[in-house]
């Protein structure tokens, strides 16, 4: 609710009186926002249901009166529906029929005027043998998964400001916060330069108005020690955790550059719980390795070599590895768990909308950073400061 409502993607819900529109903003807000009553024409005014739609972030529901409502008042509450129309960032058009009428059509011409995205919504599917391709079929009496149905054709028509981009590290510190960034410089290090990942989280971090001091493991004692009070943030590369979370104090927050890439390429949450999946690994596990790009700049064998060394490791299991690359999502189903790739190259929108895939397909999912945390043994005291 803290989010400023110009922040919040406006989602205009429209139709003919009586398809299920309130139902189906009742169902996705899981409370009763709306009357739902089957006298026509019951939802008098606009309805505004403001709610968070994780992992896409903070959503205002619209909920219209019905277009074709013929009551006294009707054709206000048809100027209003239109007006509603200007506010909305997206559009949802609600139907209880395979064929749509005029006045459905027309708003579609409406919504492509004025450039809003939209879904088509074909209700009532428990009475009907509804079926049209690329509108969500549904039933808000029996359809359990709607949620996520909506939630995956939303993310496809959502303009790419409206994903939810969490800061990288500023805001889990307050301002003028020192916070201690540990970069090894080994041989993997890039000559004469720091990596995208450190400079994004140097450039977050004075942006929001932090002291940041970036030390190689080796003097980040002397760094620690010539601070007047303790830093409110350590984050190191993940392969310095285990020296640097001897040298840093319990009581002071850590974590790594990955695990910060991991929130804000995805969903820090369901990553974390595809990776207690690790544990149920056995040797006939199938693991599908998603890459977004076939460049792979920062480390060329992390998905073959690295990654399944660790969880070899990790799980004593054998584990069957199968590489998928590119912007496509192929198909999910019969693999135990899917580690995708730090997404360097691509965009949130993506990443999310595959997340959401998954957990529709029920695979669990994770990412590079959190399997090589998990690992490693640091995911707990990595992760504490998210909680
Ligand atoms: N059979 C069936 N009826 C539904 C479904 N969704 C809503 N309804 C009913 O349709 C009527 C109108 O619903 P309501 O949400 O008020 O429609 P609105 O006028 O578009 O907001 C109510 O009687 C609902 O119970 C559905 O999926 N299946
Ligand atoms: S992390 Fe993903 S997007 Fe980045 S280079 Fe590797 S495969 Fe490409
Ligand atoms: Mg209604």
């Amino acid at each position: 609710m803290k989010a400023l409502k110009s922040l919040r993607l406006q989602i205009g819900i429209f139709g003919r009186v009586n398809v299920g529109k309130s139902s189906f903003v009742n169902k996705i807000t899981s409370q009763s926002v709306s009357i739902v009553s089957d006298v026509a024409g019951t939802t008098t005014d606009v309805v505004e249901k403001s709610m968070e739609l994780l992992p896409i972030g903070a959503v205002t529901f619209l909920d219209t009166a019905g277009l074709d409502d013929k009551s006294e008042l009707g054709e206000k509450r048809i100027e209003k529906t239109k007006k509603i129309l200007n506010r909305c960032d997206v559009a949802v058009l609600v139907t209880d029929k395979n064929e749509l009428e005029e006045l459905e059509n027309d708003l579609i011409k409406e919504f492509n005027n004025l450039k809003i995205p939209y879904i088509v919504v074909l209700n009532k599917q428990d009475n009907n043998l509804l079926k049209k391709e690329n509108y969500l079929v549904t039933s808000t009496y029996t359809d359990k998964n709607i949620i996520d149905k909506f939630k995956k054709e939303l993310i496809k028509i959502l303009p790419d400001d409206f994903i939810n981009t969490p800061k990288i590290a500023g805001d889990l510190v307050n301002k003028k916060s020192v916070i201690v960034l540990v970069v090894p410089v080994d041989k993997e290090a890039p000559k004469g330069r720091l990596i995208l990942p450190q400079v994004q989280t140097i450039r977050d971090l004075l942006d929001s108005e932090c002291i940041t001091v970036v030390v190689k493991e080796t003097e980040l004692k002397d760094a620690l020690d010539s601070l007047k009070n303790p830093p409110a943030l350590v984050v190191t590369d993940s392969q310095a955790f285990k020296i640097v979370s001897e040298i840093v104090p319990e009581h002071v927050p850590m974590t790594s550059f990955s695990i910060l890439f991991a929130r804000l390429k995805g969903d820090l949450n369901e990553f974390i719980n595809g990776a207690k999946q690790i544990e149920k690994l056995n040797d006939n596990s199938k693991i599908l390795v998603l890459e977004s790009c076939t460049h792979h700049a920062i480390d060329d064998d992390i998905a073959r070599v690295k990654i399944p060394n660790l969880l070899r490791k990790k799980t004593g299991k054998e584990l069957n590895f199968e590489y998928f690359t590119g912007h496509d999502f192929p198909e999910i189903s019969g693999y135990d768990l899917i580690i995708h790739c730090g997404g360097c190259m691509t965009n949130r929108k993506e990443i999310i909308s595959r997340i959401i895939i998954a957990k529709e397909k029920q695979v669990p999912i994770t990412n590079y950073g959190i399997v090589i945390s998990y690992c490693l043994g640091i995911l707990p005291r990595a992760t504490k400061i998210f909680s």
